[in-house]
Protein backbone atom coordinates (compact mmCIF):
# COMPACT_ATOMS: atom_id res chain seq x y z
CA UNK A 1 0.00 0.00 0.00
CA UNK A 2 1.34 3.47 -0.51
CA UNK A 3 1.23 5.39 2.79
CA UNK A 4 1.20 9.06 2.02
CA UNK A 5 2.67 11.51 5.28
CA UNK A 6 4.48 14.79 6.27
CA UNK A 7 6.02 15.54 9.12
CA UNK A 8 4.25 18.99 9.49
CA UNK A 9 1.67 17.20 10.44
CA UNK A 10 3.61 16.58 13.58
CA UNK A 11 3.45 20.55 14.92
CA UNK A 12 0.24 20.93 15.96
CA UNK A 13 1.26 19.98 19.42
CA UNK A 14 -2.20 19.89 21.21
CA UNK A 15 -3.67 20.12 24.66
CA UNK A 16 -7.36 20.06 25.76
CA UNK A 17 -9.51 20.77 29.14
CA UNK A 18 -10.08 17.83 31.30
CA UNK A 19 -12.48 19.45 33.69
CA UNK A 20 -10.65 22.88 34.79
CA UNK A 21 -7.18 21.37 33.78
CA UNK A 22 -5.15 21.70 30.87
CA UNK A 23 -3.61 18.22 29.73
CA UNK A 24 -2.18 16.95 26.41
CA UNK A 25 -4.40 16.13 23.89
CA UNK A 26 -5.44 12.72 23.12
CA UNK A 27 -5.06 13.73 19.59
CA UNK A 28 -1.54 14.12 20.05
CA UNK A 29 1.49 13.78 17.65
CA UNK A 30 2.35 11.08 18.95
CA UNK A 31 -0.55 8.73 17.23
CA UNK A 32 1.70 9.68 13.57
CA UNK A 33 5.06 9.00 14.81
CA UNK A 34 4.07 5.82 16.23
CA UNK A 35 2.26 4.66 12.85
CA UNK A 36 5.27 5.94 10.56
CA UNK A 37 7.56 3.54 12.97
CA UNK A 38 5.76 1.04 12.96
CA UNK A 39 4.89 1.07 8.91
CA UNK A 40 8.68 2.09 8.51
CA UNK A 41 9.95 -1.04 10.67
CA UNK A 42 7.63 -3.78 8.73
CA UNK A 43 8.85 -2.83 5.59
CA UNK A 44 5.71 -3.89 3.67
CA UNK A 45 4.64 -0.66 3.08
CA UNK A 46 5.81 2.03 0.45
CA UNK A 47 5.72 5.06 3.04
CA UNK A 48 6.47 8.32 0.68
CA UNK A 49 6.75 11.89 2.56
CA UNK A 50 5.05 14.26 0.87
CA UNK A 51 5.98 18.38 1.42
CA UNK A 52 3.93 20.81 2.40
CA UNK A 53 3.04 23.64 -0.26
CA UNK A 54 3.87 26.12 3.09
CA UNK A 55 7.21 25.04 2.90
CA UNK A 56 7.76 24.94 -0.74
CA UNK A 57 9.53 27.28 -2.97
CA UNK A 58 6.62 27.26 -5.61
CA UNK A 59 3.85 29.39 -4.25
CA UNK A 60 1.38 28.04 -6.89
CA UNK A 61 1.49 24.81 -5.17
CA UNK A 62 -0.42 26.58 -2.03
CA UNK A 63 -2.69 28.48 -4.31
CA UNK A 64 -3.72 25.54 -5.93
CA UNK A 65 -4.48 23.73 -2.50
CA UNK A 66 -6.27 26.98 -1.15
CA UNK A 67 -8.25 27.15 -4.18
CA UNK A 68 -9.47 23.35 -3.39
CA UNK A 69 -9.90 24.04 0.33
CA UNK A 70 -11.88 26.84 -0.11
CA UNK A 71 -15.07 24.52 -2.32
CA UNK A 72 -15.99 23.55 1.84
CA UNK A 73 -14.35 26.31 3.84
CA UNK A 74 -14.87 30.18 4.16
CA UNK A 75 -12.25 32.48 3.81
CA UNK A 76 -12.90 33.81 6.99
CA UNK A 77 -12.39 30.74 8.39
CA UNK A 78 -9.47 29.98 7.05
CA UNK A 79 -7.97 33.55 7.65
CA UNK A 80 -8.77 32.78 11.36
CA UNK A 81 -7.10 29.43 11.72
CA UNK A 82 -4.42 31.17 10.14
CA UNK A 83 -3.67 34.02 11.84
CA UNK A 84 -5.71 33.78 15.18
CA UNK A 85 -2.51 32.96 17.33
CA UNK A 86 -0.30 35.40 15.84
CA UNK A 87 -2.77 38.13 16.76
CA UNK A 88 -3.09 36.89 20.10
CA UNK A 89 0.84 37.18 20.44
CA UNK A 90 1.34 40.72 19.10
CA UNK A 91 -1.06 41.68 21.98
CA UNK A 92 0.28 39.46 24.39
CA UNK A 93 3.70 37.81 24.36
CA UNK A 94 2.30 34.63 24.77
CA UNK A 95 4.16 31.22 24.57
CA UNK A 96 4.15 28.40 22.16
CA UNK A 97 2.14 26.14 24.29
CA UNK A 98 -0.54 28.69 24.72
CA UNK A 99 -4.09 27.47 22.70
CA UNK A 100 -7.01 29.60 21.78
CA UNK A 101 -10.49 28.15 22.98
CA UNK A 102 -13.86 29.65 22.81
CA UNK A 103 -15.12 32.29 24.93
CA UNK A 104 -18.98 31.98 23.00
CA UNK A 105 -20.65 30.18 20.91
CA UNK A 106 -23.11 31.71 18.33
CA UNK A 107 -26.30 32.10 20.32
CA UNK A 108 -28.67 29.16 18.84
CA UNK A 109 -31.66 31.98 18.10
CA UNK A 110 -29.05 34.25 16.06
CA UNK A 111 -27.24 31.83 14.23
CA UNK A 112 -29.79 32.68 11.02
CA UNK A 113 -29.86 36.18 11.34
CA UNK A 114 -26.16 35.93 9.88
CA UNK A 115 -24.15 37.76 12.56
CA UNK A 116 -20.39 38.78 11.74
CA UNK A 117 -16.97 37.49 13.21
CA UNK A 118 -16.82 39.36 16.15
CA UNK A 119 -13.02 40.95 16.29
CA UNK A 120 -11.49 39.66 19.33
CA UNK A 121 -9.68 36.16 18.85
CA UNK A 122 -11.36 34.28 21.40
CA UNK A 123 -15.17 35.68 20.76
CA UNK A 124 -14.20 34.54 16.89
CA UNK A 125 -12.88 31.37 18.03
CA UNK A 126 -16.03 31.00 19.56
CA UNK A 127 -17.61 32.06 16.59
CA UNK A 128 -15.94 29.18 14.12
CA UNK A 129 -16.38 26.59 16.09
CA UNK A 130 -18.98 24.01 17.83
CA UNK A 131 -17.10 22.49 20.81
CA UNK A 132 -13.98 23.43 22.82
CA UNK A 133 -11.49 20.71 21.69
CA UNK A 134 -10.07 22.08 18.60
CA UNK A 135 -8.56 25.04 19.75
CA UNK A 136 -5.72 27.21 17.78
CA UNK A 137 -1.77 26.87 18.81
CA UNK A 138 1.21 28.17 17.30
CA UNK A 139 1.83 25.62 14.37
CA UNK A 140 -1.98 24.88 14.20
CA UNK A 141 -2.88 26.16 10.70
CA UNK A 142 0.52 24.37 9.68
CA UNK A 143 -0.63 20.79 10.02
CA UNK A 144 -3.88 21.17 9.46
CA UNK A 145 -2.81 22.62 5.49
CA UNK A 146 -0.43 19.80 5.35
CA UNK A 147 -2.85 17.44 6.44
CA UNK A 148 -5.38 18.51 4.25
CA UNK A 149 -2.39 18.49 1.53
CA UNK A 150 -1.98 15.03 1.85
CA UNK A 151 -5.76 14.39 1.19
CA UNK A 152 -5.58 16.20 -1.94
CA UNK A 153 -2.44 14.35 -2.96
CA UNK A 154 -3.76 11.11 -2.49
CA UNK A 155 -6.60 11.98 -5.23
CA UNK A 156 -4.03 12.73 -7.23
CA UNK A 157 -2.23 9.04 -6.70
CA UNK A 158 -4.86 7.08 -7.77
CA UNK A 159 -6.37 8.64 -10.46
CA UNK A 160 -2.79 8.86 -11.84
CA UNK A 161 -2.01 4.89 -10.94
CA UNK A 162 -1.96 2.54 -13.32
CA UNK A 163 -5.09 -0.10 -12.51
CA UNK A 164 -3.58 -3.82 -11.90
CA UNK A 165 -5.07 -6.18 -13.01
CA UNK A 166 -6.52 -8.66 -10.96
CA UNK A 167 -5.45 -5.71 -7.49
CA UNK A 168 -8.31 -3.91 -7.67
CA UNK A 169 -8.76 -0.37 -8.18
CA UNK A 170 -5.74 2.06 -6.97
CA UNK A 171 -6.00 2.55 -3.34
CA UNK A 172 -3.56 5.34 -0.62
CA UNK A 173 -3.48 5.45 2.52
CA UNK A 174 -3.14 9.32 4.16
CA UNK A 175 -1.89 9.50 7.26
CA UNK A 176 -3.68 12.56 7.73
CA UNK A 177 -3.68 14.98 11.13
CA UNK A 178 -5.36 16.74 12.07
CA UNK A 179 -8.30 14.46 11.34
CA UNK A 180 -11.12 16.10 9.66
CA UNK A 181 -14.50 14.68 9.55
CA UNK A 182 -16.22 16.40 12.35
CA UNK A 183 -15.83 20.60 10.54
CA UNK A 184 -18.04 22.08 8.22
CA UNK A 185 -17.16 24.62 5.82
CA UNK A 186 -16.82 27.54 9.36
CA UNK A 187 -16.72 25.52 12.26
CA UNK A 188 -13.72 23.68 13.90
CA UNK A 189 -14.56 20.52 16.38
CA UNK A 190 -13.87 17.40 17.59
CA UNK A 191 -10.17 17.72 16.71
CA UNK A 192 -10.99 18.39 13.07
CA UNK A 193 -10.09 22.22 11.18
CA UNK A 194 -10.31 21.27 7.38
CA UNK A 195 -13.03 18.52 6.27
CA UNK A 196 -10.00 16.24 4.59
CA UNK A 197 -12.91 14.18 3.10
CA UNK A 198 -14.36 17.15 1.45
CA UNK A 199 -10.98 18.01 0.40
CA UNK A 200 -10.71 14.96 -1.67
CA UNK A 201 -14.07 15.19 -3.69
CA UNK A 202 -13.05 18.51 -4.27
CA UNK A 203 -9.60 17.82 -5.59
CA UNK A 204 -11.59 14.63 -7.51
CA UNK A 205 -14.13 16.85 -9.24
CA UNK A 206 -11.59 19.46 -10.25
CA UNK A 207 -9.86 16.81 -12.01
CA UNK A 208 -12.93 15.24 -13.17
CA UNK A 209 -14.26 16.65 -16.98
CA UNK A 210 -17.59 15.86 -15.88
CA UNK A 211 -16.96 17.66 -12.44
CA UNK A 212 -20.69 18.15 -11.33
CA UNK A 213 -21.76 14.98 -12.33
CA UNK A 214 -18.98 12.63 -10.39
CA UNK A 215 -20.67 10.17 -7.98
CA UNK A 216 -18.59 10.08 -5.16
CA UNK A 217 -19.05 7.69 -2.31
CA UNK A 218 -17.72 8.21 1.53
CA UNK A 219 -17.85 5.52 4.01
CA UNK A 220 -17.44 6.76 7.78
CA UNK A 221 -15.79 4.17 9.83
CA UNK A 222 -14.40 6.49 12.56
CA UNK A 223 -16.04 5.73 16.05
CA UNK A 224 -17.87 8.82 16.02
CA UNK A 225 -20.43 10.64 13.40
CA UNK A 226 -18.68 12.46 10.91
CA UNK A 227 -21.13 15.47 11.49
CA UNK A 228 -19.10 17.87 9.41
CA UNK A 229 -18.54 15.47 6.15
CA UNK A 230 -22.35 14.46 6.38
CA UNK A 231 -23.46 18.55 6.74
CA UNK A 232 -21.06 19.44 4.03
CA UNK A 233 -23.00 16.72 1.26
CA UNK A 234 -26.48 16.15 2.85
CA UNK A 235 -28.18 18.11 -0.16
CA UNK A 236 -25.77 16.83 -2.56
CA UNK A 237 -26.96 14.07 -4.50
CA UNK A 238 -24.02 13.22 -6.20
CA UNK A 239 -22.51 12.29 -2.49
CA UNK A 240 -23.48 8.86 -0.71
CA UNK A 241 -22.49 9.48 2.92
CA UNK A 242 -22.32 6.60 4.86
CA UNK A 243 -21.34 6.40 8.57
CA UNK A 244 -21.55 3.35 11.31
CA UNK A 245 -20.96 5.29 14.55
CA UNK A 246 -21.59 4.88 18.30
CA UNK A 247 -25.01 6.09 19.60
CA UNK A 248 -25.61 8.67 21.76
CA UNK A 249 -21.77 9.75 21.87
CA UNK A 250 -19.62 12.76 20.53
CA UNK A 251 -21.25 14.84 18.43
CA UNK A 252 -24.32 14.33 19.92
CA UNK A 253 -27.01 15.83 18.05
CA UNK A 254 -26.40 14.10 14.88
CA UNK A 255 -25.70 10.39 13.38
CA UNK A 256 -29.30 9.35 13.95
CA UNK A 257 -30.63 6.93 11.05
CA UNK A 258 -33.48 9.52 10.45
CA UNK A 259 -31.23 11.80 8.73
CA UNK A 260 -31.25 10.40 4.84
CA UNK A 261 -30.55 13.60 3.19
CA UNK A 262 -32.09 16.80 1.98
CA UNK A 263 -34.04 17.62 -1.20
CA UNK A 264 -32.81 15.56 -4.14
CA UNK A 265 -30.44 14.15 -2.14
CA UNK A 266 -33.03 12.09 0.04
CA UNK A 267 -31.55 8.84 0.46
CA UNK A 268 -27.86 9.67 -0.42
CA UNK A 269 -27.20 9.75 3.52
CA UNK A 270 -26.83 6.47 5.30
CA UNK A 271 -26.47 6.62 9.59
CA UNK A 272 -26.15 3.19 11.05
CA UNK A 273 -25.50 3.87 14.64
CA UNK A 274 -24.44 1.14 17.24
CA UNK A 275 -25.30 0.89 20.50
CA UNK A 276 -22.70 1.19 23.32
CA UNK A 277 -20.54 -2.09 23.87
CA UNK A 278 -20.93 -3.47 20.41
CA UNK A 279 -19.24 -6.08 19.01
CA UNK A 280 -17.45 -7.51 15.79
CA UNK A 281 -20.65 -9.59 14.48
CA UNK A 282 -22.51 -6.52 15.21
CA UNK A 283 -20.27 -4.12 13.13
CA UNK A 284 -19.90 -6.60 10.58
CA UNK A 285 -23.82 -6.65 9.41
CA UNK A 286 -23.81 -2.66 9.79
CA UNK A 287 -20.70 -2.51 7.37
CA UNK A 288 -22.40 -5.14 5.15
CA UNK A 289 -25.31 -2.60 5.13
CA UNK A 290 -23.54 0.36 4.24
CA UNK A 291 -20.96 -1.36 1.34
CA UNK A 292 -24.23 -2.81 -0.12
CA UNK A 293 -25.93 0.63 -0.50
CA UNK A 294 -22.42 1.88 -1.68
CA UNK A 295 -22.27 -0.08 -4.35
CA UNK A 296 -25.83 0.57 -5.13
CA UNK A 297 -25.29 3.74 -5.56
CA UNK A 298 -22.65 3.24 -8.51
CA UNK A 299 -19.98 6.01 -7.38
CA UNK A 300 -16.87 6.03 -9.32
CA UNK A 301 -14.34 7.32 -6.28
CA UNK A 302 -14.54 5.75 -2.59
CA UNK A 303 -13.53 7.99 0.16
CA UNK A 304 -12.98 5.91 3.44
CA UNK A 305 -12.50 7.87 6.57
CA UNK A 306 -10.61 5.58 8.73
CA UNK A 307 -10.66 6.22 12.85
CA UNK A 308 -9.22 2.99 15.29
CA UNK A 309 -11.26 4.57 17.97
CA UNK A 310 -13.50 1.60 17.42
CA UNK A 311 -11.14 -0.64 18.93
CA UNK A 312 -11.68 -2.28 22.45
CA UNK A 313 -9.26 0.04 24.76
CA UNK A 314 -10.02 3.13 22.94
CA UNK A 315 -11.03 5.88 25.94
CA UNK A 316 -13.52 7.25 23.56
CA UNK A 317 -15.34 4.16 22.00
CA UNK A 318 -17.16 1.67 23.38
CA UNK A 319 -16.89 -0.96 20.53
CA UNK A 320 -15.27 -4.27 20.75
CA UNK A 321 -13.12 -4.71 17.90
CA UNK A 322 -10.09 -5.99 17.94
CA UNK A 323 -6.08 -5.75 16.17
CA UNK A 324 -7.68 -8.79 14.05
CA UNK A 325 -10.62 -7.47 12.99
CA UNK A 326 -9.14 -5.06 11.10
CA UNK A 327 -8.57 -7.25 8.66
CA UNK A 328 -11.51 -8.69 8.24
CA UNK A 329 -13.06 -5.40 8.26
CA UNK A 330 -10.92 -4.42 5.39
CA UNK A 331 -10.98 -6.87 3.37
CA UNK A 332 -14.59 -7.07 3.44
CA UNK A 333 -14.60 -3.33 2.22
CA UNK A 334 -12.27 -4.24 -0.50
CA UNK A 335 -13.83 -7.49 -1.64
CA UNK A 336 -17.60 -5.23 -2.46
CA UNK A 337 -15.84 -2.12 -3.98
CA UNK A 338 -12.66 -2.67 -4.98
CA UNK A 339 -13.30 -1.89 -8.27
CA UNK A 340 -13.56 2.04 -7.04
CA UNK A 341 -10.24 3.91 -6.74
CA UNK A 342 -10.15 4.65 -3.27
CA UNK A 343 -8.48 7.07 -0.63
CA UNK A 344 -8.14 6.11 2.51
CA UNK A 345 -7.78 9.20 5.45
CA UNK A 346 -7.10 8.50 8.92
CA UNK A 347 -9.41 10.28 11.07
CA UNK A 348 -9.51 9.13 15.43
CA UNK A 349 -7.76 6.36 17.49
CA UNK A 350 -6.20 7.10 20.51
CA UNK A 351 -4.50 4.29 22.21
CA UNK A 352 -0.82 4.75 20.89
CA UNK A 353 0.21 1.09 22.11
CA UNK A 354 -2.18 -0.59 19.72
CA UNK A 355 -2.58 2.22 17.03
CA UNK A 356 0.50 1.23 14.68
CA UNK A 357 -0.31 -2.39 14.79
CA UNK A 358 -4.26 -1.58 14.15
CA UNK A 359 -3.22 0.36 11.15
CA UNK A 360 -1.32 -2.40 9.76
CA UNK A 361 -3.63 -5.05 10.71
CA UNK A 362 -6.23 -3.22 8.40
CA UNK A 363 -4.03 -2.46 5.57
CA UNK A 364 -3.45 -6.18 5.44
CA UNK A 365 -6.64 -7.05 5.44
CA UNK A 366 -7.29 -4.56 2.42
CA UNK A 367 -4.14 -6.39 0.23
CA UNK A 368 -5.51 -9.22 1.09
CA UNK A 369 -2.53 -10.51 2.49
CA UNK A 370 -4.28 -12.01 5.87
C1 LIG B 1 -12.76 12.97 17.21
B1 LIG B 1 -12.74 11.83 16.23
C2 LIG B 1 -11.88 14.50 25.50
C3 LIG B 1 -13.08 15.15 24.84
C4 LIG B 1 -13.12 14.78 23.40
C5 LIG B 1 -14.14 15.25 21.29
C6 LIG B 1 -14.08 13.89 20.68
C7 LIG B 1 -13.58 14.01 19.27
C8 LIG B 1 -13.45 12.73 18.52
N1 LIG B 1 -11.56 15.11 26.76
N2 LIG B 1 -14.29 15.26 22.72
O1 LIG B 1 -13.90 11.52 15.58
O2 LIG B 1 -12.06 10.65 16.65
ZN1 LIG C 1 -13.54 9.41 16.40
Amino acid sequence: MIVLHDPDTLLHDTVELVGAKIRSALESLARIRTIVEKLSESGEHSLRTIQSPLTSDDPSELKALLSIIEWTHGREYLDHLKNAFDQWRVEQLIEQHENILPECFVYPTKVHADPRPPKDVFARAGYFAFDMSSGIMSQTYRSVIASANLASRSVRYVIEFKHIPGHGAPSVFALCRPPGHHCDGNRAGGYCYINNAAVCISKYRSLSPFAESARVGILDLDFHHGNGTQELYYSDPQVFYASIHGEDEFPYYTGAASETGAGDAVGANLNLPLATGSDFEEYMKKLNQALIALRDFRPEFLVVSLGFDTFHLDPLGSFQISTEHYALIAAEVRRVLADLPTVILLEGGYVLEHLGENVKSFLEGWEARM
